[in-house]
């Protein structure tokens, strides 16, 4: 007679067991607005991670519960994701978010509340100098830009104009970074231009850097206004004699769709492009057309690997704990799809050596010649 509701019973429990052994860790990515392609690229690239991460298991056989919320590149939204992350759904950790302008507003949070927080694509000067609970897997562009600068002198530029914008964190950051190189580099600098993020009109600053000719120019934005900038740039006459330089905003497929055959010839430096060769990169980029039917994007592999990495982190700590989770990040060590990465002792990705310089053509990057 008591026996079903014995059974039931004991389901139950075994339901709510089932239903604790799991890891919650949150994210706050850019998934609505002018910026979703990032985003959504990669909240693609963590969640296929975890489809290998969850058929194994971490922890012995409990699964990650990942909790994607929407900043909309909002710092104020993004804050409240992280409030929302940490106290209802009492995360282990915070990967993201999207925007180092983001980071600078979150960071602190989570930091405050002892919860790592991972950047996955924030790459602006002083990310992790925010707190000891601050890693980003993201190169930062003074890693990036002298590379990229490199290439272009090797293609005989001497000259440079430099344009950003002066609203957003990394764009400034990047110029910054821009700047000094081309200063370390020996280039001239022959003006520097700057512009809102939402600007649409650009023709002032083009149509004085025009008159100096300069053999490039180097454009530190988000991907919406970089290409505002390019097809403007057409449409006043500029062509293949000037090389536009992008940063790590350039890094997004978006960047063609937006601009067509304007953004052409473009050059960007980047940890990772499609065919990067060995086995883990070739997989993954399997995998991911598989699952999604589309290219994957840097934004998407970094993400990929930083899930991973996040994972090793969660088994190497022996329990879903935020404190021994971020001593078990500093030491996690992974050969993804981004090759070998570890942190140095500052949460920053302790090599640079993987970053090549890519072009842009017909809406697609290949390795710059
Ligand atoms: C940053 C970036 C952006 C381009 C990420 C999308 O590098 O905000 O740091």
């Amino acid at each position: 007679m008591m026996r079903r509701p014995l059974i039931a019973a004991a389901a139950l429990l075994l339901s709510v067991g089932a239903a604790r052994a799991q890891v919650p860790v949150g994210s706050i990515e850019i998934l609505s607005g002018p910026n979703a392609a990032y985003g959504t690229a990669i909240r693609a690239g963590l969640e296929l991670a975890l489809d290998d991460i969850n058929q194994k298991g971490v922890l012995g056989a409990q699964k990650i519960a990942l909790t994607v919320e929407d900043s909309a590149a909002n710092k104020d939204q993004a804050i409240n994701a992280a409030r929302k992350l940490i106290g209802r759904d009492k995360v282990v950790a915070i990967i993201g978010p999207t925007l180092s302008n983001e980071m600078f507003a979150v960071g602190p949070v989570a930091n405050q509340r002892h919860i790592p927080i991972l950047g996955t694509s924030t790459t602006a000067n002083g990310i992790t100098a925010i707190g000891d609970y601050v890693f980003r897997t993201s190169l930062p562009e003074s890693d990036v830009i002298p590379v990229t600068l490199k290439k272009a002198q090797a293609r005989g530029v001497k000259t440079i104009a430099l344009m950003y914008a002066n609203d957003d964190a990394f764009s400034k950051s990047g110029f910054d970074t821009m700047k000094a190189a081309a200063e370390t580099a020996g280039l001239n600098i022959l003006a520097i231009e700057s512009f809102g993020s939402k600007d649409s009109d650009f023709s002032a600053q083009l149509t004085k850097i025009k008159s100096l000719k300069p053999d490039a120019i180097g454009l530190s934005a988000l991907v919406e206004p970089v290409a505002g900038v390019l097809l403007q740039a057409r449409q006043l006459g500029f062509g293949r004699e000037t090389l536009f330089i992008g940063g790590n905003g350039s890094n997004s497929p978006k960047l063609g769709e937006i601009a067509g055959t304007a953004a052409d010839g473009l050059i960007v430096g980047s940890p990772w492009f499609i065919g990067k060769p060995g086995e883990v990169n070739q997989a993954f980029v399997a995998d991911f057309r598989k699952k999604y039917s589309r290219d994957p994007d840097q934004f998407a592999a970094q993400a990929y690997d930083a899930m991973h990495i996040m994972a090793k982190a969660i088994d190497a700590a022996g329990a879903a704990d935020p404190v021994k989770l971020r001593d078990a990040l500093l030491k996690t060590t992974n050969d993804g799809v981004m090759g070998p990465f570890s942190f140095t002792p500052g949460r920053d990705p302790a090599s640079a050596e993987g970053v090549v310089v890519l072009v842009m053509q017909d809406g697609k990057f290949t390795v710059a010649p």
